[in-house]
Order: structure tokens, then C-alpha cells, then sequence
């Protein structure tokens, strides 16, 4: 080989080397610039996404000059601080319409059992109630001193249907003989509960009959 084709042969080694070198050079610079247009991609996506979700927790309305502005994190706040309140069904007993009314004696009935159905009613006065024998051993017996003064009490054999004229207003509080342990009891109030008081404080010694259902009597009263 010539010194002259020695020299050519290095300088094409020379310029392919120089050549390897750009390509590694531009390639970094490349996949540098595609890396950081990948990020801008990214941010400008959240954004996108943060924008779209803005309406939802913030939302604007013009209001004659001023803004109002209703912020969806203020009223889940203010919620937590007040909660909504828990409306219990109300077991507060109506004034029944018409002048007569039945009350049927059960071994089984939406109360539970052994009891008069209605357990509590508001009648008018003047009004008469009909005891239904319904089931088998029941009676209806109105309690002492749990009627209001001047009022007639009325004492039902068993298996009686019986019907009772109400004309002196206030509670009434009646019975069933057999079953006065179970609480077979119910309540009358006939106009206004004018004699509530004296029917509360009798129910405390009155209450010392019942082996069951012991709160029967207070949760009926309660209705009024
Ligand atoms: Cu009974």
C-alpha cells in the first residue's frame, strides 16, 4: 500500500468517526426534546382536566354587579357541620272521624300480642266504642281511677262484645282481665286529655301488673 492511499484510507476513518459522533449527538438532542414535548404534553392534559372539573366544585353567577359564588367544598362542609336531621315516623295517634269506632280484642295484631286493635284512639265525645271479641279469652274492663271523674266505668265478660257512650272528655284506660301481665291494655282519650296528669302518675303503681311488655302503657300515652 502507498503512503498516499494510507492517508486516504485514515481520513475516511477519521470522517466516519466524526459522522458516528453527530448521529449519537442529534439522537440525545432528539430524544431530549421529545422527552420534554412528552411533559408539556402531560401538564397541558391536567390542565385540560383540572378545567373541566372546575364547574363542578365552583361555580360562578353574575348577580347584578356582584358575584355570588356557590362552592361545591364550602356546601360539603357546611354539610358535614349540620347533617341533615333524621325524621322519625310519627306514631302521634289522629282524632278518628265518624261517632262510632271499633276496637276488636287479639291474640295477635300490628302491636303484637295480645292486644286491642286500635291500642290508642282520640275520639270525640259523645262518641261510642264497640269492643269486638275478636279472638278466643279476651275481655274489655275499664282500670280504676284511670277514667276521668264523673265518667261510667263498664266491665266486659269474656268473649263479650261490649259497647261503651264516652260523654265525659279526658283518658281512658282499659283492660283485659286474662292477659293484664302481657299489657293487654289500651287508651281512649275522648276530646282533650284533661286528666293526662292523673293518668301518668296512676300508671306508675299500675304499670307493677305487667311481667310483659312493660313499657306498653307509657309508649301508648305517648301517642296522645
Ligand atoms: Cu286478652
Amino acid at each position: 500500500m502507498s503512503i498516499n492511499k494510507k492517508k486516504q484510507s485514515y481520513r475516511d476513518i477519521k470522517l466516519g468517526l466524526v459522522l458516528v459522533l453527530v448521529i449519537i449527538i442529534s439522537t440525545v438532542l432528539m430524544l431530549q426534546k421529545t422527552a420534554s414535548l412528552v411533559d408539556e404534553r402531560r401538564v397541558s392534559k391536567f390542565e385540560t382536566i383540572e378545567s373541566r372539573i372546575e364547574p363542578f366544585g365552583r361555580v360562578s353567577i353574575p348577580n347584578e354587579g356582584s358575584e355570588i359564588v356557590y362552592s361545591l367544598e364550602e356546601e360539603i362542609e357546611s354539610a358535614e357541620i349540620t347533617p341533615e336531621p333524621i325524621i322519625l315516623e310519627s306514631k302521634m295517634v289522629e282524632l278518628s272521624t265518624g261517632s262510632e269506632h271499633t276496637i276488636r280484642m287479639l291474640n295477635v295484631g300490628p302491636e303484637g300480642t295480645m292486644v286491642f286493635d286500635p291500642a290508642v284512639i282520640k275520639v270525640s265525645v259523645g262518641d261510642t266504642i264497640h269492643f269486638k271479641a275478636t279472638d278466643f279469652a279476651h275481655n274489655s274492663v275499664s282500670v280504676p281511677n284511670m277514667i276521668p271523674n264523673g265518667a261510667t266505668s263498664w266491665t266486659g265478660l269474656l268473649n263479650e262484645d261490649i259497647s261503651i257512650q264516652l260523654d265525659n272528655e279526658g283518658i281512658y284506660v282499659f283492660q283485659c282481665d286474662p292477659h293484664l301481665m302481657m299489657a293487654m291494655i289500651g287508651v281512649i282519650q275522648v276530646g282533650d286529655a284533661v286528666n293526662y296528669e292523673e293518668i301518668k302518675q296512676t300508671s306508675i303503681n299500675f304499670q307493677k301488673n305487667f311481667m310483659m311488655n312493660a313499657d306498653r302503657l307509657d309508649d301508648y300515652l305517648g301517642r296522645l
